[in-house]
């Protein structure tokens, strides 16, 4: 895959996109989502991956923000297709993806860079790491999901409080309040991802994309019915025939 601000890597099982726009501190403009877009769709089919860990360049910013100079001059049907384009072809696409997705948050996740760490599966962060949702101060809200994905995530309480004073919090408060699941030192932050990463593709993926959708629709009246139906389904699939023999036959299950 080549493109010209993101790079794509594999290692056996898992995939790194990194994001690479350092001089705009990774902010994302159309071409950007645009290339993950394309990555994500293409790693989703790759059957030789079974994780993916999305980070940025450098150690001083995950994601900016979108990128303010490019919707400077915007009316309202440009931002609006813009904002419904990010959240079809990238944002939902990551949160649905079949495969998991581990956000390593390695400095600033602001604006559309935390709402890009919110819909991947996992975060993981960096001890450098700055997190919040500035948009007001720019007149504006969050428009790549923030302003469901956070409440889901922290509660209405907090993320209206993060959402209304702009104010970024840090990486150890992130954690405290549920926003990301572990904070490493900097150098250590992509080899634990990627240590999560190999424990995941070590189990039944054709379980994980079965959890995955199941647990995304736990915000709504569906979850119960979808991991009921899932359940079974999984009854019929290769991965449980493998997975339960080999623990009657006392060895790893290979999948
Ligand atoms: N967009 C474009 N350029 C950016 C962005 C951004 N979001 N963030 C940083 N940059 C650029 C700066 O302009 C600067 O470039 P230059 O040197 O050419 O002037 C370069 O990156 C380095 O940045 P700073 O000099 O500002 O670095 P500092 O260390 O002083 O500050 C900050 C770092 C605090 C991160 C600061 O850069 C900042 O506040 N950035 C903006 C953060 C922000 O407001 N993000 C939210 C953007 S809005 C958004 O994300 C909406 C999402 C929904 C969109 C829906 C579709 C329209």
């Amino acid at each position: 895959m080549n493109f010209e601000n993101i790079i794509t890597e594999k290692d056996g099982r898992i995939a790194t996109v990194t994001i690479t726009r350092p001089q705009a501190l990774n902010a994302l403009n159309a071409a950007t989502i645009r290339e993950l877009s394309e990555a994500f769709e293409e790693l989703g089919n790759d059957a030789d991956v079974r994780a993916i860990i999305l980070t940025g360049a450098g150690e001083k910013s995950f994601v900016a923000g979108a990128d303010i100079k490019e919707f400077s001059d915007f009316g309202e049907e440009k931002a609006t297709e813009l904002s419904r384009k990010g959240h079809e072809s990238l944002f939902n696409k990551i949160e649905n993806l079949k495969k998991p997705v581990i956000a390593a948050v390695n400095g600033f996740a602001l604006g559309g860079g935390l709402e890009l760490a919110m819909s991947c599966h996992i975060r993981y962060a960096s001890q450098n790491a700055k997190l919040g949702l500035p948009e007001v101060t720019l007149g504006l809200i969050p428009g790549y999901g923030g302003t469901q994905r956070l409440p889901r995530l922290v509660g209405k309480g907090l993320a209206n409080e993060m959402i209304f004073s702009a104010k970024m919090i840090s990486a150890e408060r992130a954690k405290e309040i549920g926003l990301v699941n572990e904070v490493f030192s900097a150098e250590d932050l992509l080899p634990k991802a990627k240590e999560l990463a190999e424990t995941i593709t070590k189990n039944s993926p054709m379980a994980i994309a079965k959890a995955i959708e199941a647990v995304n629709l736990s915000d709504g009246p569906e979850g119960f019915e979808r991991e009921i139906k899932s359940f079974g389904e999984l009854f019929e699939m290769d991965d449980k025939k493998e997975g339960v023999a080999a623990f009657l036959e006392k060895r790893k299950p290979e999948f």
